[in-house]
């Protein structure tokens, strides 16, 4: 790094910039930028990186460049995104930035027959390169293994999910039609589960864990998904830009006539639940040729999936031949949607003061018809719906029959609300059983599971949704620390090396800073916001403020929590110490409002609403009532809480167990079993107990700009992902330990001229595989590359200069040693 230099300078648009050293001082550096027009950047020493001497250069493994840094990785992503080729390697984690259109030279049947059998980094990165590797790890380690695919909203996660399942069903498939239905399950889970957000067209709006099962042999035999935490209030509110679920519009705009007639279905607009959210849809029927046209054309010239994304007139038809060909008859799809429109009829049923003496209100005169509607879509009688949404049945204590007490405005409006978000989120169980039912399986002799979660994500306001979703990312982070950080380690030892000084602090960094955040703040009993939380949904008379303030008063020092005030987090407006708090999290501050917290904690409904659709004469509707658990009714509500239905069913159990379990298979198998307590196939799962270990690959995805187009690399804002999803503190590993993987005759011929004339002498081709030669040496060229830079620090660098080579060259004694004995 002596002047002159070719380096890469921090920049807050594009992340770095290209630039020569120019001067340097004793704690900053200064460079010209090469491109032409642009002032000179002084920065500290810590944000100035060397650049490779090519730089064109790029590399399928970016653990294959010589300087490993934050700055070369973003190049060289920068350079292949140029080219479509979103894929890329650290090590053996794929990175993978969203294109944002459709690259089929990238997934069509001839790669999709390449990449099998093929080991990893034979061929360019790709998904499938990952797949292929779990399915022969799983063969030959005879283990089930994982793929975890995470990222921020938008990402490129599910695409990325379905790539691999389909990879999966096309090369290792039966060949009947189970195959098939794996792949066909996605579209039905997505017109549930999916909507359009400000950060996605077809956001994710709950997590899943996919599991393709094998035979031994290596034939698939069977799938089975689990879902967590499916966001609830979008069901009946969304923010003026986002969308409800997909699967409202389709059937308003996409089903046919007659189906639209029975459900008593027309445009979105005439719906309260859609109404409020983004009208972007498209009208069915007579609209179809026209929209048909606009769209593939548009499609054509743009090339994106974007547009088709919210074809609802398309994708209805899409959805119906998926449900066929997974094996779900028509009449259960009708019964299904019957759901779904009784759903949207609930939402146009508002109240109006009663005007009597007792304070309670009556169904507003206008919204008759809707209680009709759908009291006859959910099998219910009129005015018991009725009266369940205006009263509630109170036993006072010692007595034993029920009073019926009279319910305000707002509290009938919040019970309909209640009572719209129970139905939707059970019948999205039961299709995800449906489906599960449609993929079974006798028996397996392991599996491959991908997890596709929701993405982190921070808007300008966040809420209870906000929170869980940041926490599972937060607990999945967490979960890739220790796993990396362990493989690194397990390398070192391989190749004889100690687990290097340098590595202790990065490492330390990690694992301390998430812990603290998880262990302290979130999951802690009696203190963790989760708990608290919980504390204040029993409480007779709970409130936010009152929840917020206890946050605040328990974690009053606590340097990853904060109340919001302005200078903290320039985009939000300050909130008072009751009104919110702030959470750093891994990948970012995020301010949440905790306006709703206690009550969308509360999944219970109240009991005569309960009671009124377990008994319905509709049998889906009582079907999925039937299966709920009793709960109890202390306090002044029923309380069912979210949270804590997440921290032991969701994936918090399964990263939980995953993390502390020495055998995951096991553990993500009762993970799954409680998610589906009648699912019994995991009963087995003890005799399984003799392996030790899931084995577990990364797709780390990343959103290459924040207006979802093509060709748009925003350099800033990616380097921010790249630091938050840990990629970059993986580099500072790899770096800080030397595992470098760079070409050993690279590093020789790098590093000849102030090789130590022992090891001058022997053989480069006889070093090589010897990755502690290389260790050494880059070790040692840096360290004389900094004394040329470090002018005041001088006396100090050649000290550690002089002690390194004493290191070295006992080292070489040993390595000639080793060589001269293998002979
Ligand atoms: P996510 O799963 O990470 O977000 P998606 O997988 O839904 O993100 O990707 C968002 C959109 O990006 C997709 O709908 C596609 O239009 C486009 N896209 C992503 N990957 C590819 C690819 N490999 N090729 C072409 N287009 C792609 V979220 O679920 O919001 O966290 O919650
Ligand atoms: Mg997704």
């Amino acid at each position: 790094m002596d002047s002159g230099r070719i380096v890469w300078a921090p920049h807050v648009e594009h992340g770095f910039i290209l630039g020569t050293i120019t001067d340097i001082g004793s704690t900053t550096i200064t460079v010209q930028p090469t491109a032409a027009n642009t002032k000179a950047i002084t920065a500290s020493y810590n944000q100035v990186f060397p650049a490779e001497l090519d730089n064109k250069k790029e590399a399928d493994d970016n653990c294959s460049l010589m300087y490993l840094n934050e700055a070369t990785l973003l190049h060289n992503l920068r350079i292949r995104y140029s080219k479509d080729k979103i894929y890329t390697y650290v090590a053996n984690i794929l990175i993978a930035v969203n294109p944002y259109h459709d690259v089929p030279a990238l997934y069509n049947q001839q790669q999709v027959a390449k990449y099998k059998g093929k080991s990893l980094g034979l061929l360019p990165p790709h998904c499938y390169a990952i797949a292929d590797k779990t399915y022969r790890d799983m063969k030959v380690l005879g283990l089930s293994q994982s793929i975890i695919v995470s990222g921020e909203s938008g990402a490129g996660k599910t695409e990325n999910t379905k790539f691999v399942l389909r990879y999966l069903a096309d090369n290792y498939g039966s060949g009947d039609d189970i195959d098939k239905r794996i792949v066909q399950a996605n579209p039905l889970l997505e017109a549930f589960g999916n909507a359009k957000t400000m950060r996605n067209n077809n956001s994710s709006r709950f997590g899943k864990f996919v599991e393709i099962h094998f035979m031994k042999v290596g034939r698939v035999v069977g799938g089975f998904v689990s879902h967590y935490l499916l966001e609830k209030s979008r069901i009946v509110m969304q923010n003026s830009r986002e969308r409800n679920y997909h699967i409202f519009y389709r059937l308003c705009c996409g089903a046919p006539l007659d189906i639209r007639s029975k459900l008593q279905l027309s445009s979105p607009d005439n719906f309260r639940y859609l109404r409020h959210g983004c009208t972007q849809y498209f009208i069915g029927d007579k609209e179809a040729a026209k929209v048909k046209d606009v769209l593939s054309d548009e499609h054509k010239e743009k090339g994106g999936l974007k547009d088709i994304l919210l074809n609802d007139y398309a994708d209805y038809t899409k959805l119906v031949g998926s449900m066929k060909q997974i094996g779900v008859s028509h009449d259960d799809m009708l019964d299904i949607f019957q759901v779904v429109a009784g759903v949207l009829h609930i939402g146009n049923i508002t109240f109006e003061e009663g005007g009597d003496s007792s304070g309670g209100c009556i169904v507003s005169e206008t919204s008759a018809k809707s209680i009709q509607i759908t009291s006859q879509l959910l099998g219910l009688d009129a005015s018991a719906l009725t009266e369940a949404l205006t009263t509630r049945s109170m036993r006072s204590a010692g007595e034993s029959n029920t009073i019926k007490v009279p319910l305000k405005q707002e509290q009938s409006s919040s019970a309909r609300e209640a009572l719209a978000k129970s139905i939707y989120s059970r019948l999205f169980d039961h299709v995800v059983s449906r489906i599960n039912q449609c993929i079974p399986f006798q028996a397996s002799d392991g599996f491959i599971g991908i997890l596709d979660i929701a993405g982190f994500e921070y808007f300008e306001v966040n809420s209870f949704e906000q929170f869980c979703i940041n926490y599972c990312n937060e607990k999945l982070q967490q979960f890739f620390t220790k796993r990396v950080l362990r493989e690194e380690q397990d390398l070192y030892a391989k190749e004889g090396l100690g687990v290097h000084e340098l590595i202790k602090p990065v490492k330390h960094i990690w694992t301390l800073s998430q812990k603290t955040l998880l262990s302290d703040l979130i999951e802690s009993p009696r203190t963790g916001i989760l708990d608290i939380l919980d504390e204040e949904n029993k409480l007779p008379t709970s409130s936010d403020h009152h929840f917020t303030s206890v946050i605040h008063l328990k974690h009053k020092n606590h340097f990853r929590i904060a109340i919001p005030r302005k200078a903290q987090l320039a985009t939000h407006r300050s909130l008072r110490d009751d009104e919110g708090f702030l959470i750093r999290h891994f990948a970012g501050a995020v301010c949440y409002q905790t306006v709703q917290f206690v009550e969308k904690n509360n999944d219970a409904l109240h009991n005569s609403l309960e009671i009124l659709v377990a008994n319905s004469k509709n049998k889906l509707v009582s079907q999925i009532f039937k299966s709920s658990q009793t709960h109890s009714t202390k306090g002044k509500l029923n309380f069912i809480s979210v949270g804590n239905k997440f921290k032991v069913q969701g994936l918090y159990a399964c990263c939980t167990k995953l993390l502390n379990g020495t055998n995951q298979l096991l553990h993500l198998c009762f993970a799954a079993c409680n998610l589906c307590k009648s699912h019994k196939r995991f009963s087995r799962c003890p005799a399984l107990s003799v392996l030790n270990n899931t084995g577990s690959s990364f797709i780390r995805c990343i959103k290459p700009n924040l207006s979802m187009q093509g060709a748009l690399f925003e350099g800033g804002q990616i380097l921010s992902q790249l630091q938050c999803s840990g990629m970059v503190s993986v580099l500072d590993l790899m770096q800080g330990g030397f595992p470098s993987r760079a070409p050993f005759n690279e590093v020789y011929s790098m590093y000849k001229a102030i090789m130590p004339p022992k090891l001058k002498r022997l053989d480069s081709r006889l070093l090589v595989g010897l990755r502690k030669v290389v260790n050494l040496l880059t070790q040692l060229g840096r360290l004389r590359e900094m004394t040329g830079v470090l002018k005041d620090n001088r006396r100090e660098m050649l000290l550690k200069v002089e002690k390194h080579e004493k290191n070295i060259n006992l080292s070489i004694d040993k390595i000639k040693n080793t060589i001269l004995e293998g002979r």
